[in-house]
C-alpha cells in the first residue's frame, strides 16, 4: 500500500495552522505567519486535497470590503491554479476582545447579534468557496465562575443562533451542514457543549436537526479522559459525523494539537482502522476529509511546520497500512473470533421471539450455567491485543 500522499486520501488541513504563529500564555510569537497563496501551493504539492479557513484567517477581524475582496480573490486564484478543494469554512467568534464572554451566549445582547451577523456573513462566504461543511467550535462559549453564567439561558442562546442560521441556509436554499465542535475546556475554564455526547444530545434539541451534526476532534475527547474511537463509532451510528479533526494528545492535560498519531498511538490505529475498514464485519464508514487539526509546536521553524503536514498525512496512511495488515493476518482473524467479537452483531433476541419467549426459555435462566464462567470461558482478549500491538509495531 502506497504511503505517498494522493488527492484520492482526501486529507485537508486548516489555514490556522499556518498563521498561529505559535504564540502561547508564557511566550510570544516564534514563527511568521505563511501567505495564503504559497500555503495552497505547498499543500497541493505535498498531495493534500483540500484547505479549511475561519474568516480571520484569511482577512483580518477589521478588513474593509475591498482588502477582504482581495483576499478572497487571490484565495480562489490560489485554489484554481492548483485544484485544491474548500471543504470546509468556520468562524472565529473567539479571538476577538468583543468575543471575551462568547458570540452565541455572551452575556452582552449586542455581541450575541454582532457574531451572528459576522456567521451569516461568512455563511455566503462558504458557499460563494464551495464548501459543503460549515464547522461551529464555541471556544469562548463557557465561562470560569459558576454564578457568572445562567446555563439554561445560555443554551437557549446557543440553540436560538442554531435555529436563525439553520432557517438561514434553507431559506437560501444552500447546500451546506453544520457540524458543532466539541471541547471541554481551554481557553474558557468550562466550555458549553464540552464533548461529542452532549453535542449529539443537543442537535436533538434543534428546529432543523437533519442540518446538524458534529466535528469532534481526538486531543478535545481525550481531553476529557474519553475514547475518540468510541465517540467517533457513536457518532456514526446515529449518522452524525460531518467532519473530523485529526490530532494528536497525550492524557488529560492542555490542549496540544499534536501531529495525528504523535499522541494516543493505540487509539489513532483503532481510529483509522474504523474509518477505513468499518468494523469487524467490514465495509467503509467514512467518506468525508481526512482533516488534520494540529499547530506546529513552538519549537519548529518554517521547514518543521512542513514536516509536520507531511507527519500527519503518513501517520494515518502508515496506520491504514498497518489496519489493514492486522485484518488480513489469519491469526488475527481466529483471534477475534475466538474473542468473539463479531458475535455482538447478532441480536439478543431471535428474530421470532418476544419477551414472553424469552421468560419461557429456562435455558436462558433457570438452567443457565452461570458457574462455568468461573475459572473457564475466557475471552482472549489480551491475546488480542498483543497481536494489534505486534502489527502495530512492525512486529508481524
Ligand atoms: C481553533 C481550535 C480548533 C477548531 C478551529 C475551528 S479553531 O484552532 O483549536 O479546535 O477546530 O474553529
Ligand atoms: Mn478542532
Ligand atoms: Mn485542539
Amino acid at each position: 500500500m502506497p504511503v505517498e500522499p494522493t488527492r484520492a486520501d482526501k486529507f485537508s488541513f486548516g489555514l490556522w495552522t499556518f498563521g498561529v504563529r505559535a504564540q502561547d500564555q508564557f511566550g510570544s510569537a516564534t514563527m511568521s505567519v505563511i501567505d495564503t497563496t504559497e500555503v495552497v501551493h505547498k499543500l497541493s504539492d505535498l498531495g493534500a486535497y483540500g484547505l479549511a479557513l475561519h474568516d480571520d484567517d484569511l482577512f483580518p477581524f477589521d478588513a474593509t470590503e475591498a482588502e477582504r475582496r482581495s483576499a478572497i480573490d487571490s484565495l480562489k486564484k490560489a485554489v484554481d491554479a492548483t485544484g485544491l478543494v474548500i471543504p470546509m469554512v468556520t468562524t472565529n467568534l473567539f479571538g476577538h476582545p468583543v468575543f471575551k464572554d462568547g458570540g452565541f451566549t455572551s452575556n452582552d445582547r449586542d455581541v450575541r447579534r454582532f457574531a451572528l451577523r459576522k456567521v451569516l456573513r461568512n455563511i455566503d462566504l462558504a458557499v460563494e468557496l464551495g464548501a459543503r461543511t460549515f464547522v461551529m467550535w464555541g471556544g469562548r462559549e463557557g465561562s470560569e465562575y459558576d454564578a457568572a453564567k445562567d446555563v439554561r439561558g445560555a443554551l437557549a442562546r446557543y440553540r436560538e443562533a442554531f435555529n436563525v442560521l439553520g432557517q438561514y441556509v434553507s431559506d437560501k436554499g444552500y447546500d451546506l451542514r453544520f457540524a458543532i465542535e466539541p471541547k471541554p475546556n481551554e481557553p474558557r475554564g468550562d466550555t458549553l457543549l464540552p464533548t461529542l455526547g452532549h453535542v449529539l444530545a443537543f442537535i436533538e434539541t434543534l428546529d432543523q436537526p437533519d442540518l446538524f451534526g458534529v466535528n469532534p476532534e481526538t486531543g478535545h475527547e481525550q481531553m476529557a479522559g474519553l475514547n475518540f474511537t468510541h465517540g467517533i463509532a457513536q457518532a456514526l451510528d446515529c449518522g452524525k459525523l460531518f467532519h473530523i479533526d485529526l490530532n494528536g494528545q497525550r492524557g488529560i492535560k492542555f490542549d496540544q494539537d499534536l501531529v495525528f498519531g504523535h499522541g494516543d498511538l493505540q487509539n489513532a490505529f483503532s481510529l483509522v482502522d474504523l474509518l477505513e475498514f468499518g468494523s469487524v464485519t467490514g465495509g467503509s464508514t467514512f467518506d468525508g476529509t481526512r482533516h488534520f487539526d494540529y499547530k506546529a509546536s513552538r519549537t519548529e521553524d518554517a521547514e518543521g511546520v512542513w514536516d509536520s503536514v507531511k507527519a500527519n498525512m503518513r501517520m494515518y496512511l502508515l496506520l491504514k497500512e498497518r489496519a489493514a495488515a492486522f485484518r488480513a493476518d489469519p491469526e488475527v482473524q481466529e483471534a477475534l473470533a475466538a474473542a468473539r467479537v463479531d458475535e455482538i452483531n447478532r441480536p439478543t433476541l431471535a428474530d421470532s421471539e418476544d419477551y414472553d419467549d424469552l421468560l419461557a426459555d429456562t435455558a436462558a435462566y433457570e438452567r443457565f450455567d452461570t458457574d462455568s464462567y468461573y475459572d473457564a470461558k475466557g475471552f482472549g482478549f489480551v491475546r488480542l491485543q498483543q497481536l494489534t500491538m505486534e502489527h502495530l509495531m512492525g512486529a508481524r
